[in-house]
This record gives structure tokens, sequence and C-alpha cells, in this order.
């Protein structure tokens, strides 16, 4: 007999974000008692969140869907998994029997399901899908299209070896905040307060004064969507100052070395100040550091990512790290060995091998821009898209664009979400996967990114509820059901564990699933060394130093470069500890506390509208209008004013009760589809052009 009031302890990975920390889920039946730090993982080393808690609202939330649901003229039917899969499958192959163009948008959580990613394939084959949009475009894409172009693979990801470094320049990032991206590093405050204890410093760049910049040793504002000029100020200082000086990089850069150079001299640090607003001596003092010969690191995210010259930016940040002889350097930036290596595994990576129908954008590494996908839906013609499939994401709220006009056009609308959101209530199937602690978690992306070689296997905490189903089966079964409707060959589902074992037992270390899966704490195979250049997968096994896109962007940039920046108002973002872009606000435990969602903005730009602090305030873009209420601090540039994403949860058909009793506005109401850096397609999520002003109130008549 089982004693119904026994708790057990289960080890397992919290997958919610990059981190990946080791927690230890205290359950007495279905119920989670608690939920704490794994003190023994390997990388986390009992390091949480505030959202590792909240694991145990989003498992128990009445708000989820259990069963699968259809939209009817009375509202949501639910209907069981059999229907769900035939009814689809019926309309997908008569959509695109009759010529009509299918589409999949992947959302940020597939990144973080490793399961799921062994049966998208499979659905790709069956729409016939040559390119994806995902959240890759609304983020990382110009970081793959350099490794692409640079070291010959798209996942070859330069890692900040941060618990060896001596320097750590931070533009653009709040590992704070984000708990570190494009780079999993748990543990991240302990880890820079660690390179401080050594005698080292950790500098940030960034228009907010962020809760990284507050524990760093200096902390210098930018004016967003300028990185470029400080980027180049700091390898024309190095230059000046002769301190260039690759090292043993130097037999492995091509010709594209020179031409680079060529082009980078042609400018001027000072006028290069004046475009970012950080002062020539502080620059030169930057380049002084990175290039004293000790280890250092240049690592720049979201803020430098996400801009018009996204792929330009991080093509500079790679020629930083190898002038001062940090590429693949203990201390420096370095390519992991992973346990199951994504480049071996994969193609290279593709670009404009064809256009999208609308914009003219080329294809890169097989996605089309996020950003465009309305149009493709809205604008009619050959190739409109018809029918879509939204695996675990949230475009309405997460992406820039018209998707709340768009996405009611469509014949077929199939999201793959545990919730009704501001973008599944468009849907016409909402197909829900199992509670989070009911799947099993390798960290098969994010692994490869970690600042050390490491494996670690999560079993399920909880067996499944009765009539459940994880997303990959959701997504095998959807596939076969099209396949099976339009009479092509059906193929059998092979089990995501299959495929890992299968994986590890190609891995060049000696590691069995089983052992993995015996082991509470992950497996640690140590630090990263010097893989250069071996690891370079271009054909001539040098580094590709110019990409000519990126020279000819940096001619352009030249071109435009003005001596007094204009005067506009600059939006940007803003992640806090407690949310996860758009979907966890309905977590009982992280939306309490004070209203998050407000517009902050600098005490000068404030008195100069006269607002004050807690006013309601109207900002207003080229695309859209939002009022919310401003919180004045000058922790905020001048001239620059911060709303967090992922807010909005009043929208139209939106099924979240917690989330919707503040439901904030959503930023990318604001923000502006036709932005994009032209190289890679990516989003421009920060910089965007606003006003703002005070809102009159009306004060109730006595
Ligand atoms: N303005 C602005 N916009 C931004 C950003 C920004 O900084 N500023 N950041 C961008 C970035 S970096 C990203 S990655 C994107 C994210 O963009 P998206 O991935 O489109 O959006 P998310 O908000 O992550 O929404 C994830 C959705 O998946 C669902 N979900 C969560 N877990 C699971 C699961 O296990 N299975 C299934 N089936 N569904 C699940 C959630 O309920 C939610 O609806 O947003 C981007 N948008
Ligand atoms: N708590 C929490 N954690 C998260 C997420 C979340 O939503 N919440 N999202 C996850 C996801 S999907 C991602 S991709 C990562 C992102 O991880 P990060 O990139 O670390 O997160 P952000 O907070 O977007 O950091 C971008 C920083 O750039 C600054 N910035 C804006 N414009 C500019 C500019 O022009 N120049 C410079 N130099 N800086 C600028 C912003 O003020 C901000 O501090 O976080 C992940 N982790
Ligand atoms: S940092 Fe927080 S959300 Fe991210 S993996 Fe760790 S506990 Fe989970
Ligand atoms: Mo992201």
């Amino acid at each position: 007999m089982t004693d119904e009031s026994a708790t057990t302890t289960h080890a397992r990975t919290c997958h919610l974000c990059e981190a990946n920390c080791g927690v230890l889920v205290e359950v007495q039946g279905r119920k989670v008692v608690s939920i704490r730090g794994n003190p023994d993982h390997v990388l986390s080393r009992g390091h949480i969140c505030p959202k590792a808690t909240a694991l145990a609202d989003l498992q128990e939330d009445p708000d989820r869907l259990r069963r699968p649901v259809k939209r009817t003229a009375d509202g949501w039917q639910e209907i069981n998994w059999d229907t769900a899969f035939a009814d689809i499958g019926a309309r997908m192959a008569q959509i695109m029997d009759t010529g009509g163009q299918p589409a999949m948008y992947m959302g940020n959580p597939n990144a973080h399901n490793y399961a799921t990613g062994t049966q998208t394939g499979t659905l790709r084959k069956a729409m016939k899908l040559r390119t994806l949009y995902s959240a890759s475009t609304l983020d990382q894409i110009p970081h793959q299209l350099i490794q692409m172009w640079m070291y010959g693979h798209n996942a070859l990801f330069p890692i900040p070896d941060i618990d060896r470094t001596r320097f750590m320049l931070i533009i653009g990032g709040n590992p704070l905040a984000s708990n570190g991206s494009v780079w999993t590093v748990p543990d991240v405050k302990k880890r820079l307060r660690s390179v401080q204890k050594r005698g080292g410093q950790v500098v940030v760049i960034d228009p907010r004064r962020t809760e990284t910049a507050k524990i760093a040793d200096a902390h210098h504002f930018i004016r967003p969507g300028t990185d470029t000029a400080l980027l180049l100020g700091l390898l024309k200082a190095l230059d000046e100052a002769g301190l260039v000086a690759p090292g043993r990089l130097q037999p492995m850069l091509d010709e594209g070395w020179a031409a680079a150079w060529e082009a980078i001299r042609g400018f001027d640090v000072a006028r290069l100040a004046a475009h970012c607003g950080i002062a020539e001596p502080v620059i030169r003092d930057l380049a002084a550091n990175l290039g004293n010969g000790e280890p250092a690191i240049v690592y720049g995210r979201m803020g430098v990512s996400v801009t018009e010259a996204g792929t330009l930016n991080l093509w500079l940040i790679q020629l930083l790290n190898i002038a001062t002889g940090n590429l693949d350097r203990e201390g420096g930036v370095m390519f992991s060995s992973p346990v199951v290596d994504l480049v071996a595994g994969a193609g290279p990576g593709t670009y404009d091998r064809f256009r999208s129908r609308i914009g003219d954008r080329p294809e890169v590494i097989s996605e089309f821009p996020s950003a465009l996908l309305p149009d493709e839906i809205a604008t009619p013609g050959e190739g409109q898209i018809r029918a879509l499939v939204v695996l675990s994401g949230n475009p309405v709220l997460s992406a820039p664009g018209a998707w709340g006009t768009a996405l009611p056009l469509l014949d077929l609308m199939v999201s793959v979400d545990m919730y009704v959101t501001a973008t599944s209530a468009h849907a016409h199937y909402i197909l829900p996967p199992c509670g989070p602690l009911e799947k099993d978690h390798y960290p098969l992306l994010l692994g490869p990114i970690a600042i050390r070689n490491y494996a670690d296997y999560s079993l399920p905490t909880l067996p499944m509820e009765e009539g459940a189903k994880a997303d990959w089966e959701i997504v095998a079964e959807m596939a076969r059901a099209i396949l099976s409707a339009r009479g092509e060959a059906v193929p059998n589902i092979v089990p995501p564990r299959t495929v890992l074992a299968a994986m590890l037992a190609r891995s060049d270390y000696n590691v069995t699933l089983e052992e993995l899966e015996a082991n509470n704490n992950g497996k640690d195979f140590g630090p990263h060394v010097q893989r250069l250049p071996e690891r370079l997968q271009t054909t001539d096994k040098r580094i590709a130093c110019a990409p000519p896109l990126c020279v000819e962007a940096l001619e352009q940039w030249r071109a435009a470069l003005a001596d007094t920046p204009p005067d506009a108002l600059l939006l940007i973002g803003r992640r806090h500890v407690r949310n996860n872009n758009s979907w966890m606000h309905n977590s009982p435990r992280l939306a309490k506390g004070r209203d998050r969602c407000t517009a902050m903005i600098h005490p000068e730009d404030a008195a100069a509208r006269g607002i004050a602090d807690g006013a309601l305030v109207r900002v207003t873009s080229r695309v859209g209008s939002v009022e919310l209420v401003a919180e004045v601090s000058d922790d905020v540039m001048r001239g620059v004013i911060s709303i967090p994403h992922g807010f909005g949860h009043d929208k139209p058909g939106t099924q979240l009760s917690v989330a919707g009793r503040r439901p904030g506005v959503s930023l990318n109401d604001l923000t502006d589809p036709q932005a994009m850096d032209p190289i890679s397609g990516n989003a421009v999520l920060n910089g965007t052009p606003v006003t703002l002003e005070r809102v009159e109130q009306m004060v109730a008549a006595e």
C-alpha cells in the first residue's frame, strides 16, 4: 500500500530559461509541496530565481487547458484528440490541395524542449515547408548568421568563459534579470562577483542603469541603436594604441582581416564617441583594458542584436575578441565541446537561397522574418498563407506587426499551447500539452552554449495526467494526420528518448542515457578547451574575417553617420526577473508586487512634458499608441523611455485570470514591423522613435 501523505523529492532541470538550473521538487501525490535549488547540481550549485517555484503554479494552474478545444459560434468546445487530429488533417489537406500556402511559427519554448525538436521535421515535411517563422528573428538570428559566415557553422557560438576572465564588457545584456542569454550561465550574479573578487572588472553599456549595471564596476549610458559607433571606436582605439594582437589566431585569419581593418581605419574615435554618447577617453580606456593581454570578453546581447545594425554589431564584436587574442582563449570567449554536437549533426546554415513574397527579404537559415508573417497572411495573391500552426508562441504580444487583423483571415489556425492567449484566441483549434512537470528534459540546444561542457537528463517528475499528451506527441500525431489525409506515406513515430539515446551513442563522450538518468546532479565534463583551428567549419579552416555584406553595411553606415543624432525620444524594452516574455504573468507567485508594466522615463524628460511619477501617459510611435503609468527615474538615460514587453493580457479573447487583473499594454503595439536588420531580417525591438505626452484624466464631478 502506498502512503498518500508521504512526500518524495525529485531532481530535475528548470527549463524555463536558458540557465537550466537544477531544482529539487518535493511532491505529495500530484501536489507540489516545495521547489528549491539543487545545491549539488554541477552547473547551478543551488542557484534558482523566483520563476523556479512558479513551475508549481504552471503545473496546477486552473486556467491551463487540459483537453483540445475547437472554436465554435458558442465559444470553445472540448473535443477528443482523435477528432482534433482528424479535423486538422482534413482541413490542412484541403487547403494544401487547393494551392493554399501553409506556414509554421515556432516560439521560444521550443528551444527548451528537446523532445518536440525530434518531431518538428516530420511536421515541416508534411506541410511542405521550405521556411519557418520563429522567435529567432525576434532574437538571436544575427548571431547565428555571423557565426555561419565567420566560423563556418551557425551553431558555433563563442561562449564567454566567465569563470576565468579578468575583464567582462557586457553590451546590451542584463543577465541579472534574464539569467543570461545565448549563454547558459546559472548563478550569473555570483560568477560576476567572482570576476571582481579575482581583481577583474565588469563593465556594462546600456541605456538603462540595469540590475547588472548596478553591481558592475562601471556603467556607461549609450544612445539606443548607436553601439556600432562604440564597437568601431574600440577597434580604432586598440589600433591606435598598438594593441591589436591576435597572437596564435593570426595564421587562422583569412585575407578579410586586412580588408576589415582598411574599413575600420577610416573612422575617427572622437566622432564615433559623439555619435554614441560615450566619451572618447572612456572608449580609449575600455580599449586599453580589453587589449592589455589579460583574458577579456566582449559580450553583446539583445541590446545589440535586435537593432537595425544587429548583424554588423555582431561582426564587430567578433573582430574585437579576435583583435585582443581573446577568441578561443581561457577567460575569453570559447567554443564548446558539446556532448551532443549539433555542429556535426546539422548543416552549417544557408542564406538567400530564395526571397520572401512580401518585402523581398532573403531566407536566413531556412527562416523568414516573423515580423513579415502578418502581411504574408493578409496580402492576397499566389503564395498567400492560408493555414498556420503556432507551436508554443505568442506573436500577437511578442512580435511587431498587425497580427490582430491578419490571424482572423486564416482558413485554418492551430495553436499548440496550454493557454488561451492573445494569439491562441484566434485559433480554430488549441492543442494543449501536459503540465511542465510531466515532461522529461535534456538541454539539447542550450547545453552546447553552457559555460562548461556538461550533460543532464531529467525524467518526468509527475506521471502524465489521464488523457494528456506531450508537445512531441501532438506534433508527431498532427504530422501523421496531415500526411494521411493527403494520401502520403505515414511514418512510424520514433520517441524522443530513442533519438536522444542514439545521439548520445554517437557522442565523443562515453556516456549513456541510463547513466544520465541515474545521475541527479548533471554530469560535468570540464571547462572549455582550445578548439581552433580544428573546430572551424570553413572550407579553408580559417576565420572569414570580412563577410561581404557586413563590409557593405559598414560603408552604408559610414555614409549615414550624422554629426548630430536626431533628437527623438527612443523606446527600449525591459526584462524583470519575475517575468518570462509574455507567458508567466498568470502565476500568482510571480504576479505579486507592484505594477511592472510602466513607462520608465528620465526626470528631465518628464518635467519637460509636465509628467509626474505615477501619471498616466500616452506613448505613440509610427504604428500605434498605448497608455500606461509613468515611472520617473534617473535609472534610464535622458531621451530614452523603457517599457517591458509581453504585457497586453486584455487583448480580445484572452483567458488568463491572474494576468488579466493587471493586463498592462503591449510594447509591440509600438514597435515597427518594417524596422528590420536588412541583413538578417531580425526585428528591431529597441530604439523605436516615439512621442510622449501626459493624458489629461477626467476628474469625476462632485
Ligand atoms: N518588444 C520586444 N518584443 C520581444 C522581445 C523584446 O525584448 N522586446 N523579446 C523577444 C524574444 S527574445 C523572444 S524569444 C520572443 C518570444 O516570443 P514567443 O515565443 O512568440 O512568445 P512567448 O511569450 O515566449 O510565448 C510562448 C507561448 O508558448 C506557450 N508555452 C509555454 N511553454 C509551453 C510548452 O511547453 N508547450 C507549449 N505548447 N506551449 C508553451 C505560452 O503559453 C505562450 O503562449 O519575444 C520577443 N519579443
Ligand atoms: N526574467 C526573464 N528572463 C528572461 C526572459 C524574460 O522575459 N524574463 N527572456 C529570455 C529570453 S527569450 C531572452 S532572448 C533573454 C534576453 O536576455 P538579455 O539580452 O540579457 O535581456 P534584456 O533584458 O533584453 O537585455 C537587453 C539590454 O539591452 C539594453 N538595450 C536596449 N537598447 C540598447 C541599445 O541600443 N544598446 C545597448 N547597448 N543596450 C541596449 C536594455 O536596456 C537591456 O538592459 O532573456 C531570457 N531570460
Ligand atoms: S534562472 Fe530561474 S527560470 Fe532560469 S532556469 Fe534557473 S530557476 Fe529556472
Ligand atoms: Mo529570446
